[in-house]
């Protein structure tokens, strides 16, 4: 079987990460398109990948016959359009966060794919592909430590860029943890409190920083998540789980440690989730592109979080910006999956 011929959208941090990956690290698959809104970044990555083009219009990116299937790294507010392009082409989709920007439209993009029957699209959360994430999970399916009572979570970040404000660490560091506690817990999230302690004076003016997220599931159980996204330290990201019959916890950085003059003992932390969670992208890119090339035959093109998974965490998302300005606990609204289609969503 050839090479699945791969457009990718965007080619900012994310994208240009993705490229790199699947040109070096990913088999089955090459880069053919390139496409971003600053045209002549496309271009010059284009020029230096063998059979790659760069192409102006992402609409005829993936419309295009050379193309198999679509990686969105593409901004946020454009990707309902793409997402709904890739659908009526039929073109496989991996999409970065978030499936779109609101709930609106996230759920007419989940209500179209179920139209058509065919899972295309996959959203690119990969703290699912992550090797401690699908140990806790196993573990908790395995039901030795009983059933979960709480998660404690941590994400911190040493910086942010300067546009980011209160609201993106809702949307686009808390979006995580969001899908982390669907993902471990198999519920959904029905309200979120967000609770704002006295800013960093390191944080831009403004900024409420660290954060506070409180998140209830259907099922009652409690998540905390502290976000902190001006430590100036590192990347850190931890998940403690408390169940009736123990703990767990991952994300310590326990790598090498190492003992040295003058008195030094420690090992190191990454300094973003770039290299956090390199492995976990390798493995997401990896798996989604085997399920692009099983499709043919299994009739589904994701392997792992789908629209729905999307649809879900900007539903939670939306209720926390709101809970951020009016500090009280907001009641998540989504539409029951059922009223989708039955049976075909995992
Ligand atoms: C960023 O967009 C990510 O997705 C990272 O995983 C997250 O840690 C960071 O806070 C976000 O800004």
């Amino acid at each position: 079987m050839s090479d699945s011929r791969i457009a990718v959208l965007g080619v900012g941090l994310m994208g240009a990460d993705h490229v790199a990956r699947i040109q070096s690290r990913i088999s089955g698959a090459r880069v053919a398109v390139v496409n971003d809104y600053v045209t002549d970044k496309a271009e010059q990555l284009a020029a230096s990948i063998p059979g790659c083009r760069a192409i102006v219009d992402p609409l005829d990116a993936i419309a295009d016959p050379d193309v198999d299937a679509v990686l969105l790294a593409t901004p946020g507010p454009t990707h309902e359009k793409q997402l709904l392009a890739c659908l009526e082409h039929g073109k496989p989709v991996l999409c970065e966060k978030p499936l779109t920007t609101d709930v609106e439209t996230s759920l007419a993009v989940v209500r179209r794919e179920a139209e058509l029957g065919v899972r295309l699209i996959q959203v690119g959360f990969m703290r699912r592909f992550d090797d401690e994430y699908v140990e806790l999970k196993a573990l908790i399916d395995g039901g030795e430590l009983g059933d979960p009572l709480l998660l404690h979570c941590v994400h911190r970040n040493p910086a942010v860029p300067d546009n980011f404000d209160s609201a993106m660490t809702v949307r686009d560091s808390l979006v995580h943890e969001v899908d982390v506690t669907r993902f471990l817990l198999g519920e959904e999230v029905t309200s979120i409190q967000i609770v704002t302690p006295t800013p960093n004076p390191a944080a831009r003016q403004g900024l409420f920083d660290p954060l506070i997220a409180i998140l209830r599931t259907a099922g009652g159980k409690h998540v905390d998540v502290e976000l902190f996204v001006t430590t100036g330290v590192a990347y850190e990201v931890r998940t403690e789980l408390v169940a009736e019959k123990g703990s767990a916890m991952i994300g310590l950085d326990v790598g090498l440690v190492r003992k040295s003059a003058p008195g030094h003992w420690g090992g190191t932390i990454t300094p973003s989730f770039k290299e956090r969670f390199g492995r976990a992208y390798d493995m997401e890119i990896q798996r989604w592109v085997d399920a692009v090339r099983r499709g043919g035959i299994t009739g589904t093109y994701v392997e792992g979080p789908g629209a729905w998974d999307g649809y879900a965490a900007t539903a939670v998302c939306e209720a926390g910006v709101q809970a951020l300005q009016s500090g009280q606990p907001v009641a998540v609204s989504m539409v029951e999956r059922a009223s989708i289609q039955a049976g075909w969503h995992r």
